[in-house]
């Protein structure tokens, strides 16, 4: 089928206004969040209802061409863009973005996939629950986009990734069927778990059209404490020794190092650092309750001065109001942003076992700064789970350009050869997208490779889902 008659039939399918296919109106869709990859698209897509996205697939499979599912654009491995050459129809969802049911009583929340994170954190807390996964992106990641990358966040320490907290989803197959999968049944046993399937399936098995989500109790009073450190060794046993005071009122433990810190009072207006003096390693810590704020901030301080008292803190202090509170969290969510604006960074978002985790930071900071000259490590986030941001940059005054044109490949070839070796993942919560696909098929176990593989060939025959991002087909050719 030639590009005027798909073209004609999309406008058929969702009439004009739906659809974009002018230079200008595509290029703000066409570049990943990190300006790391630019696709070319026909044209862009944007469905408002489940039959039209069925007619698109369906159009898509006639006429051969291939589909890239949309969702917020905020992906870190550049799934959400299309190739460079390709030939392809970009597919947001953005317009599907109704709530369409909240029940408390079932603990669940139902949403179309391109409803905005911080949506349904509305949504839930006007019912008087909560929906418990964030991450610094939340006021434009979907629901779709963060099942198909199966996100983390800075809650997994507690309710875990968006894998534990989908419930039922709603999906157009590859053939344009509807998976009607939207039950939010707690126990169902009937074979091969479909919908655990499409999470994290990155769009290269289907259109996620709807997902019902689980909800948990609303715990309206927190504690935010920033604590200064020197190690993360010592971070983790702090971790563990307010887990023991605290129990599982601790939902949030991030490690951010000096270096991100500096980079976000540069780079991002309104910041200043909690602590007076000048620490090695940070972690911010939230605690919640649905009971007493008394207690828990009692709780918060003893266990922090215990800590202190025992050698493991520096420093630390408590947030005194939600507005301080959120001022902490702004110094975590905003890293990304600050590095961005910075300059380049070989990202390696990187998962060892927890208890390795300090161990894994230390020793592959020194290795990397040995191996190549003047090298910045800056690894953050998730220490709680074992997952940091291990990400590289550039010597300082050198051109970043030049330096990863010329060494950024060997630098992430190092950082997850010394993953591997640790018994770790290359992808411990951004998936693999495009830019991870070269190193994942050099490492990933030919057992692996080949399941991946073979699910993808049977569910997508005519590889119309996002081609070239995720499954590495073994021959090039039957990428289209
Ligand atoms: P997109 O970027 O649009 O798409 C991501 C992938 O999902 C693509 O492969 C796309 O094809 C597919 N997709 C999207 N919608 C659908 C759909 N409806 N059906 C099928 N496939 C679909 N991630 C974390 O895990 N943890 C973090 O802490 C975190 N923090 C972040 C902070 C910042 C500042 C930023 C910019 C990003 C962060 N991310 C984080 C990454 C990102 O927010 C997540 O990967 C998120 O899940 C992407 O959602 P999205 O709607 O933007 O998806
Ligand atoms: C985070 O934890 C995100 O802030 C982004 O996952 C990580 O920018 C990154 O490397
Ligand atoms: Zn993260």
């Amino acid at each position: 089928m030639d590009d005027r008659t798909i073209l004609e039939r999309l406008g058929a399918i969702l009439g004009a206004a739906a659809l974009a296919t002018t230079a200008d109106d595509l290029a703000p869709w066409l570049t990943d969040w990190r300006g790391r990859v630019t696709g070319s698209a026909l044209a862009l897509a944007s469905p408002g209802s489940v039959a039209e996205v069925q007619a698109i697939v369906r159009l898509a499979g006639e006429a051969g061409i291939a589909l890239v599912p949309q969702g917020g654009n905020t992906g870190m491995v550049a799934g959400g863009v299309p190739r460079p050459d390709d030939r392809a129809i970009l597919l947001s969802l953005r317009r599907m973005h109704a709530i369409r049911s909240v029940d408390p009583a079932d603990n669940s929340l139902t949403a179309e996939a391109g409803a905005i994170l911080s949506a349904v954190h509305a949504a839930a807390e006007e019912h008087g629950s909560r929906f418990p996964l964030s991450l610094g992106a939340k006021d434009s990641a979907t629901v779709g986009g963060l099942i198909a990358t199966n996100a983390g966040g800075t809650q997994v320490l507690r309710f875990g990734p968006m894998r534990a907290l989908t419930l039922g989803i709603e999906a157009v197959l590859p053939d344009g069927s509807l998976f009607d999968g939207l039950s939010t049944l707690r126990k169902d046993n009937r074979g091969y778990d479909l919908r655990q399937l499409l999470a994290g399936s990155e769009g290269t098995l289907g259109v996620i059209t709807a997902a019902s989500l689980k909800l948990v109790p609303a715990a309206p009073h927190r504690t935010v404490a920033w604590a200064g450190l020197e190690s993360a060794e010592k971070a983790l046993a702090l971790l563990r020794a307010l887990e023991a005071a605290l129990g599982d009122a601790v939902e949030s433990f991030e490690l951010v190092p000096d270096a991100a810190l500096a980079l976000v009072l540069e780079h991002i207006p309104r910041t200043r650092a909690p602590l007076a003096g000048s620490h090695r390693w940070h972690v911010l810590i939230e605690s919640r309750t649905a009971n007493s704020a008394d207690e828990l901030r009692a709780r918060s301080e003893a266990a922090l001065a215990k800590a202190l008292d025992d050698g493991l803190v520096a420093d630390a202090t408590i947030a005194e109001s939600e507005r301080q509170a959120a001022d902490f969290w702004k110094l975590r969510e905003v890293i990304s942003e600050a590095e961005r604006v910075d300059g380049m960074a070989a990202k390696h978002d990187v998962s060892v076992p927890v208890s390795a985790m300090p161990g894994f930071i230390e020793t592959a900071t020194a290795a990397v700064e040995r191996q190549f000259a003047g090298a910045r490590v800056i690894a953050f986030g998730h220490l709680g789970d074992g997952n940091v941001h291990f990400n590289v940059r550039a010597p300082a005054g050198s051109d970043d350009a030049a330096w990863f044109a010329e060494t950024g490949d060997a630098v992430s070839r190092f950082v997850h050869d010394l993953t591997r070796d640790a018994g770790g993942s290359l992808s411990a919560e951004h998936g693999i997208g495009q830019l991870k696909l070269a190193e994942f098929e050099r490492l990933a176990d030919p057992a692996r490779l080949a399941a991946l593989r073979a699910i993808k060939r049977a569910l997508d025959p005519r590889g119309i889902m996002n081609p070239g991002k995720l499954v590495p087909l073994a021959n090039p050719a039957e990428n289209p």
